[in-house]
């Protein structure tokens, strides 16, 4: 079977937008979304709810690590597959949103649209959004915090706790890594490997060429978007999908450039970070659950990238991308 094509969320078709959100909306009405927002609040640090580890040794299974980066692609991959049982995505593949390309301005790119994934919240009523496909309870009940009963409409917060999206230039600067974890392997400011400047915890105390202050990259636009976005819960908002469908666009463009096996730390790092460690806390249960290793290579798991785009970003952002550009 050939593989899925991920495309840009700009080079879909009007009908191809629409069938993926009503598959987004369906999976929410059969009860099978909120797994996925639960398995992403389990496997990380941070805990808000009785019966939860609370002892010091707790470490993050999906961030702040190595593990970042292969336990979002599989997490990825399980919802596209599972939205691909719905008859509106039978041959979709997800889209992946490139946020360079609105850098210079997020509030005008294309995904905010009503006919897309709606708009910003409403900072007079909660922050919660006012249009588009997620924008009613009835049909997107957000249960927040997963406590029974109770359930609210999606929110967000453009602008507010990042001024900015991430540039051209500072991802320029992730890709350049040559090495995909360092020793450590904590995600900490000084720790320069491409997963965890990626994540973005590589500020401009570590490399002044960053030109925006705090959290980078795919940190910054969970809280530019804020919200939903911004907890531990951040898979509420199925723009979350589209955003690290693009991180993991551009672990396999760095995989492609540095090797698709070279992943570290093979062994001596945290549990559910080494090579060969099961992924903790989902995704997955049963035959679902993956090793790390299980997913280095895309096109064994069925799917490869677009890189056309259209349509093309502006000048400047090309001219960042020649310059930086490890192809060149
Ligand atoms: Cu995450």
């Amino acid at each position: 079977m050939d593989n899925l094509i991920r495309k840009e969320i700009r080079a879909l078709t009007r009908d191809e937008r629409v069938g993926l959100t009503s598959a987004f909306l369906e999976l929410k009405r059969r009860g099978e979304y909120d797994k996925y927002v639960k398995w992403h609040h389990d496997a990380m640090e941070a805990t808000s709810l009785p019966g939860e580890p609370q002892y010091a040794s707790f470490r993050n299974h999906a961030h702040r690590g190595p593990a970042f980066l292969p336990w979002h692609r599989w997490f990825v991959k399980m919802l596209e597959d599972e939205l691909r049982t719905v008859g509106s995505f039978r041959d979709g593949a997800l889209p992946y949103w490139d946020w360079t390309l609105d850098s210079e301005n997020p509030l005008a790119s294309p995904i905010w649209t009503a006919d897309w994934m709606g708009g910003d919240g409403n900072p007079q009523d909660n922050d919660f959004i006012q249009n588009g496909p997620f924008s009613n309870p009835q049909t997107w009940p957000v249960v927040f915090p997963l406590v029974e009963g109770r359930q609210e409409p999606l929110r967000r917060s453009f602008g507010r706790l990042a001024s900015t999206l991430p540039n051209a230039q500072a991802l320029a600067r992730a890709m350049a890594r040559p090495h995909y974890s360092e020793p450590g392997h904590f995600g900490e400011q000084f720790q320069m490997g491409f997963c965890n400047y990626l994540e973005g915890w590589v500020t401009p105390n570590a490399d002044s060429a960053l030109t925006d202050p705090g959290t980078q990259l795919h940190n910054r636009v969970h809280n530019w978007i804020g919200g939903n976005m911004a907890t531990m819960m951040s898979p509420d908002d199925p723009v979350f999908f589209l955003h690290h469908c693009f991180v993991d666009k551009v672990w396999a463009d760095w995989q492609a450039i540095r090797g698709r096996d070279n992943y570290q730390p093979e062994e001596g790092g945290a549990l559910g970070h080494n090579l060969n460690d099961d992924m903790i806390y989902g995704p997955g249960d049963g035959d679902t659950r993956k090793r790390l290793s299980d997913v280095l290579d895309i096109a064994a798991l069925g799917y490869e990238y677009s890189s056309s785009v259209t349509p093309q970003p502006p000048v400047s952002e090309w001219e960042h991308r020649l310059k930086y550009n490890p192809y060149i």
